[in-house]
């Protein structure tokens, strides 16, 4: 074959230049010299862009998609130089010579546009490269190391088991082909369409484009546009799905190790847990849980009575979740080799041999998780733990990793039935292992409310499980960049999230561990895990202060459960994250984005949080637009500038939105404890008007699907001095029966009116903490650490009525 003719593309090339274009029921499709390139309007605020070469057809797989087009009006223009299409919010220009895609705003300012040199293609590799904007700034891109803005950064999308990764290590376990771009004519938002490994580059290496190439497939990605960024965000929750309601013990404390075994070392952590009045839900089963590593088996020495071990930690009040790993051993009488290999549910060689790679139990086989049958399969194995009582898992692995990493490329995957390789599959694997447990133990457990927590991921992982970050190290830096990977997550679609407080790899030290329990509480998952081989890691291993520290924090998180779990209920709903990078409500404002006050985040819509090392006793924060109160003290602080703060070890920096209303609880020892029955409001002063949900349900079944929830408008408009908690809706019956009004940072309170009627006002010390004990006479006094004020309440009866307060 004369090097002219041959099928190799040893050079770049693009569409070439427009030919004709046609109308299609979704859109438009553009034939050009050497491809083509189709445009489906999504809904107003979202375009899909497809490409491919003239040989190749325009494909619609996608496991990360699973919303519809919304046929909308719009308006398709040809304006001989460029096609536009003109929705309500954005504009997309279609430029004929050079053939390129731009992205416009209402008022046709362009937010993402192709470079000149637009879609092309190297060998099998498709690239776009957009023009970089001034002063563009890159978010998200899911779990994905570096600052808040990537931009000068590129990253490369590979499901990666990364030990002890550092905090600029890439790629990590879970790849999110979605980031947000930010610049001043305002936000849009980017996802490719494609499990291929995919490189971003956010102008790393060139000052002209930003590029994101994709090694094979085809050119599949949307743009996004809506005003706000949480308008993008609720759009791509809405492409790739959102988040069920979890079961509200995974909302309180988890304590993990690597490994609690025998069964009564599992009693006892549960048992000391209660002993020292430390909050928990869950305690976990590492491997060793496994008869030699085999998943789908108990250890018979270890665990001989798994059922009872189940009881005996359900009447302390905790629930066990346990790790699934995907590898099969290769062992005949296995039941699950035995299966697995009868009915062909282990990915393939070519040869149709199954592929064996070596994990924990030695050689082992890999399900195909991109088959449904095998899917089934795999969740018809859970039983073993779910007749013992078993309702959370733990899938780890499922990157999926096996000692030498470099799996063969050639290996098969079904791909829902049309066949793939390896080099398809990888990055859905993780998501579709995720599936496969919820799935499974979803039909196993129809009345409850299963818990699933994953390693590895793909865009559309939030529809199947919590996503935690893997093997972190145990530093101050660590952790900080955890909290980044948290809220990094919550830009791309992954609400529930969270880190190994303490640091998986390594020893904290008594200060960085007292820090990191305090940060945990603030992060959606939130759960203590350590490594094999390292030091006793749980909340009372480094002495009484931290002891104090740990229960006073989580402690906190107990008592903001009923905030938490609006936070929840919002994230289910509408796809806003829990742990909200600030970029999401001021991505206008560059202070937000520099180091180190990228780091903050509210968490939830009233809190905002600054990690911050355990080590610093004098810091700077940065507090955006808006007024803000010390969450200890109520100090009112001034927003849009910055501050100097004293962070002492007990006190996490913690601020309340001005005009906030922050629904809490008493303490409990765990979710499912029955408390008194009240629900504190705090009500903070301010001049914006406020408005939140007040969201409740028995947090354990599906009965919210059917209308069994309560839920409530709160409001508070300072200006009118007034505060109304709507009627409830839904038929849940709330255990909360009284309500209690606290009053921050306001000026002066005299009276307070019901519904019309003068009720008064009792005065009480709040402290949002306790104080820690103190054996160390070097330590500050008491007052200068825990923060008291002195706050007016009033209390009253809660009916599903609306009630309307005025002060
Ligand atoms: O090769 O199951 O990230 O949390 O404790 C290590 C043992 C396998 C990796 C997980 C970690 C877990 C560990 N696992």
């Amino acid at each position: 074959m004369s090097q002219k003719n041959s099928t190799r593309r040893r050079k770049s090339t693009g569409l070439g230049g427009y030919v004709s274009h046609s109308a299609i029921a979704s859109g438009i499709k553009i034939t050009a010299q050497q491809g083509w390139l189709q445009l489906d309007a999504w809904e107003p605020g979202v375009v899909r862009v497809r490409a491919g070469r003239h040989d190749e057809p325009c494909d619609d797989f996608s496991y990360a998609v699973v919303g519809e087009p919304a046929p909308f009006k719009y308006d398709l223009r040809d304006e001989s130089a460029s096609i536009v299409i003109t929705t309500a919010v954005m504009a997309i220009e279609i430029q004929k010579e050079p053939l390129r895609v731009r992205l416009l705003n209402a008022r046709h300012e362009p937010l993402n546009e192709d470079d000149a040199l637009g879609l092309q293609w190297l060998g099998q590799e498709a690239a776009v490269y957009k023009t970089l904007q001034p002063g563009e700034r890159f978010l998200g891109l899911g779990e994905k190391n570096g600052p808040l803005d990537k931009r000068g950064r590129a990253y490369v999308n590979w499901n990666t088991d990364h030990f002890g990764y550092g905090p600029d290590s890439d790629p990590l376990y879970a790849s999110i082909p979605f980031f947000i771009g930010v610049h001043a004519a305002g936000a849009y938002g980017f996802f490719l369409n494609n499990s291929y490994k995919s490189t971003f580059n956010f102008g790393a290496s060139s000052d002209r484009f930003a590029w994101i190439a994709v090694e094979d497939g085809q050119m599949d990605y949307f743009l996004f546009h809506y005003p706000t960024v949480t308008g993008i965000l609720e759009a791509y929750a809405r492409l790739t799905g959102k988040m069920e309601l979890p079961p509200k013990w995974a909302l309180g404390f988890q304590q993990c190790r690597y490994s609690y075994y025998p069964d009564r070392e599992v009693l006892r952590i549960a048992e000391t847990f209660r002993e020292k009045q430390i909050p928990a839900d869950v305690l976990y089963l590492d491997i060793h849980y496994m008869d030699e590593f085999k998943v789908f088996s108990w250890h018979k020495q270890y665990f001989r009575d798994p059922k009872r071990l189940c009881e005996q930690l359900a009447e302390l009040g905790f629930k066990l979740v346990l790790i699934v790993d995907p590898g099969i051993k290769v062992e005949p009488g296995y039941t699950p080799y035995d299966t697995g290999l009868k009915e062909d549910h282990f990915a393939k060689l070519p040869d149709g041999k199954p592929y064996a790679g070596q994990v924990w139990p030695g050689w082992s086989h890999f399900p195909d998780f991109t088959a449904a049958k095998t899917r089934d399969w795999w969740g018809a194995q859970l039983k073993i733990y779910t007749d013992a009582g078993i309702a959370g898992f733990w899938n780890d692995m499922n990157e999926p990793a096996a000692w030498g990493q470099h799996l063969p490329h050639l290996i098969e995957f079904d791909m829902e039935g049309q066949g793939s390789s390896f080099k398809e599959a990888r990055n859905v694997y993780g998501m579709e292992m995720a599936r496969a447990t919820l799935e499974g133990a979803e039909k196993l457990l129809p009345e409850q409310r299963v818990f699933n927590l994953t390693r590895a991921g793909f865009a559309g992982i939030q529809r199947y499980a919590a996503v935690w970050t893997g093997d972190n190290t145990a530093s101050e830096e660590h952790m900080l960049a955890g909290q980044r990977l948290v809220t990094s997550l919550g830009l791309s679609g992954v609400p529930f999230a969270g880190y190994d407080v303490g640091g998986f790899v390594g020893e904290p030290s008594p200060a960085l561990y007292a820090r990191w329990m305090a940060l945990g509480a603030f992060t959606p998952f939130y759960r203590a895990h350590s490594m094999i081989n390292s030091r006793d890691a749980e909340p009372w291993a480094f002495g009484e202060e931290v002891e104090d520290i740990a229960r006073n924090y989580i402690r906190l998180r107990y008592k903001l459960l009923p905030y938490l779990y609006g936070a929840f209920y919002e994230a289910a709903s509408t796809g806003v994250p829990v742990a909200r990078s600030l970029a999401i409500e001021w991505p206008q404002d560059p202070k937000v984005y520099q180091s180190p006050y990228d780091n903050a985040y509210m968490f939830g819509p009233a809190l905002l949080v600054v990690p911050m090392e355990s080590s610093k006793t004098l810091a700077k924060v940065y507090l955006p637009a808006g007024q803000w109160f010390d969450a200890f003290e109520d100090r009112p602080y001034v927003g849009g500038c910055e501050h100097i703060i004293e962070p002492h070890i007990e006190r996490l920096p913690l601020f309340v939105r001005g005009g906030a209303v922050i629904p809490m609880q008493a303490a409990q020892q765990h979710t499912g404890e029955a408390h008194d029955g009240l629900l504190h409001l705090h009500v903070y002063a301010g001049s914006a008007d406020y408005e939140t949900v007040f969201y409740d349900d028995d947090g354990a079944s599906h009965a919210h699907r059917r209308g069994v929830y309560a839920r409530r408008a709160l409001m508070h408009l300072p200006a009118q001095r007034r505060l109304k908690i709507g009627m409830q809706e839904g038929s849940f019956q709330s255990s909360f029966t009284a309500l209690q009004i606290h009053f921050h940072g306001f000026a002066s309170i005299d009276s307070v009116q019901v519904d019309g009627v003068a009720l008064s006002l009792e005065h009480e010390d709040f402290r949002l903490v306790d104080p820690v004990s103190r054996f160390d006479p070097f330590m500050p006094p008491l007052g200068q650490v825990v923060g008291v004020s002195r706050v007016p309440s009033v209390r009253m009866p809660l009916q599903p009525k609306a009630v309307e307060i005025t002060y």
